[in-house]
């Protein structure tokens, strides 16, 4: 599809086409063209964004969950319908290649048929009272409005498990997404759009989008009057967001940096490792935040698997992420190549062989950061090894015991995904036990990357601790309340204290 037929079936064409002072140039990472300019959101707006998004709260919360869950239903169909021109979008704009821009466009799908059965299950206990003729219980509440902070490397899906969770919660959303993927987001904005006309009676400003920069977010990070702040990026975004939010008790879901591993172990399937390592290290461009970054090898396959790798790389296609035989797009812009060359500069400076890692001109679009996916080998976990550079780079190290191997693993800041690729049951459980990866997400004989939306994504330490998409991670978007019910005909106190008069 043309660029033009994509923005014309997302309803794009008008807003594509912003004047005025206040715009914002989309550049596609394939070849910097100019794919729109879109109006940015005042930031004198956000006061009324805001009361807007509270007002739509009052009346949102009473609506049943299982009514709520059918305006996620709409959108999940809307987004069946339009899922061919939105994960063209998605490569357009975020450079993703063909069959990644639809599987994130399959992930807010997934979502959202997840969120429809949740509607119906947003459980509380019931707990045994230590008094006669008292009953306790958990009910769960909605909370408020949502401000949703997202990255450009999944410019739509970070929203859905979002949004979808937080509509069924009862919780309004208001959408800040990153400046280099505002139409994407308009896109999801008129896709739900027409879920919301086929519902009918939701609220105005139930959910919202905020185009522009720091200071929009800053508007959010800010308010009381947003309780939730769920936030996706980098490490340094953070640890701005997070104080913020908890300064005035607000609840933050935090999606931060990862560093993400995989042990090899000397019983591993070579064969099976060596396709998971190529797609978790050098899928997406390197650009997820469960990427591959760190390959952890026992000593003893050290040297054969690397060479598979190096033959591996040396064969990827790399070029226009629109052309279906491609596995490699472009990085999403030069200053990230240009992190990623420096970064391979002081792997070498910290005693580093580097394999690949140049830029690509030859047979890829111009205007655009196209790289050969690079292999480091390290003669330990030097500093550049403990930072995330977000690019297609994989360090690779080697190991004697699995306690050296975990060592190394957990010894980092990040602590988002890991993996271990072994047939033996007893390294394995050990990987998964107390004693194994401290990450939010550990896996047997699969990569780091690609998880589905059926589990809890989130991760430790400099990642944030925030949960999100499936498993009970809905619970965070509620209010918990524990109440007690007196259906006796005395008032006796818990603890045996006794208060007569
Ligand atoms: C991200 O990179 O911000 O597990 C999210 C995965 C995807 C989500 C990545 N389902 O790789």
């Amino acid at each position: 599809m043309q660029t033009t037929e994509i923005l014309a079936a997302l309803d794009l064409t008008a807003a594509a086409r912003a004047e005025g002072p206040d715009v914002l140039a989309v550049r596609s990472p394939i070849d910097g063209a100019d794919i729109g300019r879109v109006a940015v959101t005042p930031a004198a707006e956000m006061p009324a964004v805001i009361a807007r998004a509270q007002a739509a709260f009052r009346a949102w919360r009473q609506v049943p969950a299982p009514r709520r869950g059918e305006l996620v239903r709409l959108l999940g169909e809307e987004l069946r319908a339009a899922k061919a021109a939105l994960g063209a979008l998605v490569t357009l704009e975020a450079g993703k290649i063909a069959s990644e821009g639809l599987g994130e466009v399959q992930e807010m799908i997934d979502i959202c048929d997840f969120a429809v059965g949740l509607s119906r299950q947003l459980y509380g206990l019931t707990i045994a009272s230590e008094r006669p003729g008292h009953r306790m219980m958990e009910s769960w509440h909605p909370m408020g409005p949502c401000a949703v902070i997202t990255a450009f490397n999944f410019p739509v899906a970070v929203w859905s498990w979002n949004a979808a969770l937080a509509l069924v919660c009862g919780d309004p959303v208001i959408w800040k997404p990153s400046e280099k993927t505002p139409l994407t987001a308009l896109a999801t904005m008129n896709i739900l759009a027409r879920a919301l006309a086929r519902f009918g009676d939701a609220p105005e400003g139930l959910c919202q989008l905020v185009v522009g920069g720091p200071d929009l977010g800053a508007a959010l990070v800010t308010s009381r009057e947003v309780p939730i702040v769920s936030a996706t990026g980098s490490t340094r975004m953070g640890r701005i967001v997070g104080p913020k939010v908890a300064e005035r008790f607000g609840r933050s879901i935090l999606e931060l940096g990862g560093n993400n591993a995989m042990i090899v172990a000397p019983s591993a399937d070579l064969d099976m490792a060596v396709r998971a390592i190529v797609f978790s290290a050098v899928g997406t461009a390197g650009q997820r935040c469960t990427s591959l970054r760190r390959l952890i090898a026992h000593n003893s396959i050290r040297a054969e698997l690397t060479e598979r790798l190096v033959k591996a790389y040396a064969s990827l296609p790399i070029g226009d992420p629109r052309a279906t035989t491609t596995l490699v797009g472009p990085l999403i812009d030069h200053a990230a190549r240009d992190r990623m060359l420096a970064a391979l500069e002081q792997a070498k400076a910290e005693g580093g062989t580097v394999h690949g890692g140049r830029t690509v001109g030859q047979g890829v679009p111009q205007g655009g950061a196209y790289v050969e996916p690079a292999l480091a080998e390290m003669p330990a976990q030097s500093a550049i090894v403990r930072e995330e550079t977000f690019a297609p780079i994989l360090y690779v190290m080697g190991y004697d015991s699995l306690d050296e191997a975990i060592a190394l693993q957990n010894d980092v800041p990040q602590g988002l995904s890991s993996c271990i690729f072994t047939l033996n049951l007893r390294e394995a459980e050990t990987f998964l036990s107390a004693v194994g990866s401290d990450c939010g997400i550990a896996n047997v004989n699969i990569g780091p990357s690609g998880a589905e939306i059926g589990g809890a994504f989130g991760g430790e330490k400099e990642t944030g601790g925030g949960r999100e998409s499936g498993s009970d991670a809905w619970k965070a978007y509620m209010r918990r309340a524990t109440n007690t019910v007196n259906y006796s005909a005395a008032l006796p106190l818990a603890q045996g204290v006794k208060f007569d008069f």
